[in-house]
């Protein structure tokens, strides 16, 4: 019995292997126990040799039990630890990373040039009221002017902005007759708008305001001069011609040298040389008096320019619907933007 209970523990290959071995020759019913139990059948005079054999038969095997427990727990553990071995140097596997899109993009760009020109960057809500996105920019009910955005009306009085100018009395009213204002506020605007090549019912301002004493519309030149030929990295000549906005007076429209040719002619700016970025102009009186600041003291210019046609520009996009259909194949190509 000893020697077979001893190959058998040693034989053993799991614990629950070992655990039925303990139970089958030193459990209640095992094979030594009941050799224990049958002792009282034994000659009296035998009792002591079998009874100390036995005795020494079961501490040897509990001995044998317990040191292969603590064998097989160990082979265990070193098991268990080299299947969960992490193999540093697998390659990962990649997370898929988004990237900047192209319009957020180029609106960080235009930030960054005004803040280097001592911009601010200000911030205005896309629900907005009737009074501040028309009847505090001069346009009162029923002005035809009102036709040239069409607009969503949310309720009589609250409508998505047309246009990022709203921002412009909202800012001067923040400013509480501080001067100066030197402010930029990019954001979407919404019209209702056709959808083409060049035209988007939703799309994204950047505005400009500046507000101080003896503000010119030569100072709006140079500024806004400066910041094309720092966004599009190359020299350039701009013309400001007559336009219309209630907001301002005068109002200007914005041409630079086309950017594909040099100002030559080419498709891009239809043989004229010359492509439009942006509306602009000194802000109309009654605007700055809505604003808070007394008009007889102070002047300022504002702009408007719309990011998407900077960016077609830029990057030669030959359709602004690019920016908002979520080709992949598009957007990916902007990666290092
Ligand atoms: C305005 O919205 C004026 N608020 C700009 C302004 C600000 C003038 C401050 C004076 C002082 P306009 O409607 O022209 O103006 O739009 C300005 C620019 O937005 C355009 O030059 C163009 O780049 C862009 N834009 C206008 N409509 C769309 C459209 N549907 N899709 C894409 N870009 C557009």
């Amino acid at each position: 019995l000893r020697e077979e209970a001893a190959s058998s523990i040693q034989a053993a290959e799991s614990l629950e292997q070992l655990k039925e071995l303990r139970i089958k020759y030193l459990g209640k019913k095992g094979e030594l126990t009941s050799i224990l139990r049958g002792m009282k059948d034994v000659a009296p005079e035998e009792r002591p040799v079998i009874g100390g054999l036995a005795n020494e038969i079961r501490s040897a095997m509990e001995k044998q039990l317990d040191e292969k427990e603590s064998d097989l727990q160990e082979a265990a553990l070193k098991a268990r630890l080299k299947e969960e071995t992490i193999d540093v140097t697998l390659p990962g596997k990649q997370a898929p990373l988004g990237t900047i899109h192209p319009i957020q993009a180029v609106i960080e760009q235009i930030e960054d040039i005004f803040i280097g020109m001592g911009f601010e960057v200000a911030e205005g809500p896309e629900v907005e009221s009737d009074y501040y996105n028309f009847e505090a920019l001069n346009l009162p009910k029923e002005h035809p002017a009102r036709d040239m955005q069409d607009s969503f009306y949310i309720t009589p009085e609250i409508l998505l902005r047309t246009h990022t100018s709203p921002v412009q009395v909202r800012t001067m009213e923040a400013k509480e007759g501080q001067v100066p204002v030197k402010i930029i506020c990019p954001g979407k605007v919404y019209r209702r708008d056709d959808d083409d090549a060049t035209h988007s019912h939703q799309f994204t301002q950047v505005e400009g305001l500046v507000v101080d004493r003896g503000i010119s519309m030569s100072e709006l030149n140079g500024i806004l001069l400066s910041f094309a030929e720092q966004f599009f990295g190359m020299e350039l000549e701009t013309r400001l011609r007559p336009s219309y906005f209630p907001f301002t007076e005068p109002s200007v429209e914005m041409d630079i040298s086309c950017v594909m040719c040099g100002g030559k002619g080419c498709r891009v700016c239809k043989q004229t040389g010359w492509i439009e970025i942006l509306g602009a102009g000194m802000v109309h009186p009654r605007v700055l008096e809505h604003g808070g600041y007394n008009a007889e003291r102070y002047t300022g210019f504002a702009f408007g320019m719309g990011p998407e046609r900077m960016a077609m520009l830029k990057y030669g996009i030959d359709d602004i619907r690019h920016f908002y259909t979520n080709d992949l194949r598009f957007l990916r190509q902007f990666k290092t933007l």
